[in-house]
C-alpha cells in the first residue's frame, strides 16, 4: 500500500538535506584539492625522515642496495646517429678515439641495484630493437673501446645468435648477462662454489644486427691462447667463459651449442686479434 509522509516529516527532511548541502559545500571549500597527476607521474608522498626501501616507498625510498662499483650504460643506433650531444651524453674525450665513440651516447650512471631495475624498467629489450643497435654497460668510468687502457690488453668472450630464432630467449640472456657483471659474478665456479667479486670484466655488449644477436663480454686481461689451462689467467679467462656458458646461458658444460638449426660458438679472442680481422687466435668452450 503506498504511503504519503504528513507534511511536518516533508518539512524535516528537506532541512535535513539542506543542512547537508551546505556542510558538504563547505567542507568542498576547505579541503585542498591535490592537482591532477600527468600521465606517467608518481603521486608526491610526505618525507618523514625514516629510512625507507623501495619496498616502504617506491617514490620515496631513501636506502639503497650498492653495488662494488658504478656502472654506465651506453648506447648507439641509426636513430642515435641523428641526435645532438649534450654534455650529459657525451663521451668524455671521445674524438681521441678515432670516430668509433661518435655515435655512442652515455644514457645513465648507477652504483645501486635500485637504480638498475629504475633503468632497466625504462629502456627498450634488445627483442624490440630494430635493424642494427648496440647496449654497453661498462665499469668505472671505463670507455666501451679497445683503446681504453683498462681494455688495450683485454679481450672479449662472445655468443653469437640468429635473430629470427632468439628474439624469445635473447631479452633474459642479456638481463642475466648484465646481472652477473654489476653482481660481479663471472668468476664463481660453475660447481656452486661461493661467489668470488670478479674484477677481470670491465663490460658487456649487448648487439642487434639484422640477422644475428651477440653478446660480449669484455676482460681487462687477454691470455696467449696457445697457453695451457694451468695458466693462471688462462684459469680464470676459461672459469668466467664456462660461468658465461652455464651459470648465465643456462647451457650444460659440455655442451655442442645449436640455436635454431645453426652451430653458436662461445669464442674468446683478444682485442688485439680482433682489431687484425681474420684471424683464427680463438678460445672456444
Ligand atoms: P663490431 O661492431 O664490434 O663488429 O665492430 P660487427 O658487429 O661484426 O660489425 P658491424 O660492422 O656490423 O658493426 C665493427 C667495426 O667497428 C670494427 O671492425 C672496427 O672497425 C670498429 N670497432 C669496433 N670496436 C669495438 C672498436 C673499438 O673499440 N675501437 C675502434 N677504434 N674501433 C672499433
Amino acid at each position: 500500500m503506498a504511503t504519503t509522509a504528513p507534511a511536518e516529516a516533508m518539512a524535516q527532511n528537506e532541512k535535513v538535506l539542506s543542512d547537508a548541502l551546505a556542510a558538504a559545500s563547505l567542507s568542498d571549500k576547505d579541503v585542498e584539492t591535490k592537482p591532477e597527476l600527468e600521465e606517467g607521474e608518481i603521486e608526491e608522498e610526505e618525507d618523514d625522515g625514516n629510512p625507507k626501501t623501495v619496498f616502504d616507498s617506491a617514490a620515496r625510498f631513501n636506502l639503497k642496495h650498492p653495488l662494488y662499483a658504478k656502472w654506465t650504460m651506453y648506447f648507439d643506433s641509426l636513430a642515435s646517429k641523428a641526435t645532438t650531444k649534450t654534455e650529459q651524453t657525451s663521451i668524455p674525450n671521445a674524438s681521441a678515439h678515432g670516430g668509433w665513440l661518435d655515435d655512442i651516447r652515455r644514457v645513465m650512471e648507477f652504483d645501486s641495484v635500485e637504480e638498475f631495475w629504475g633503468l632497466y624498467n625504462n629502456i627498450v629489450p634488445p627483442s624490440q630493437l630494430p635493424g642494427k643497435a648496440n647496449y654497453y654497460l661498462f665499469k668505472d668510468g671505463i670507455i666501451p673501446a679497445w683503446e681504453d687502457a683498462q681494455n688495450k690488453n683485454g679481450g672479449k668472450w662472445a655468443i653469437q645468435v640468429p635473430r629470427d630464432k632468439s628474439k624469445a630467449q635473447i631479452d633474459q640472456m642479456w638481463l642475466y648477462t648484465m646481472l652477473a657483471a654489476i653482481g660481479e659474478t663471472f668468476e664463481s665456479g660453475v660447481d656452486g662454489s661461493a661467489p668470488e667479486r670478479s674484477d677481470l670484466v670491465t663490460g658487456v655488449i649487448m648487439s642487434c644486427r639484422p640477422g644475428f644477436y651477440r653478446i660480449a663480454l669484455w676482460t681487462r686481461d687477454a691470455p696467449d691462447v696457445s697457453l695451457p689451462e694451468t695458466d693462471e689467467l688462462m684459469k680464470r679467462i676459461l672459469t668466467i667463459g664456462r660461468y658465461f656458458k652455464v651459470s648465465v646461458l643456462g647451457y650444460a658444460e659440455d655442451q655442442k651449442l645449436m640455436t635454431g638449426g645453426f652451430q653458436t660458438e662461445i669464442l674468446f679472442e683478444s682485442h688485439k686479434d680482433s682489431e687484425r680481422k681474420g684471424n683464427k687466435n680463438k678460445l672456444t668452450i
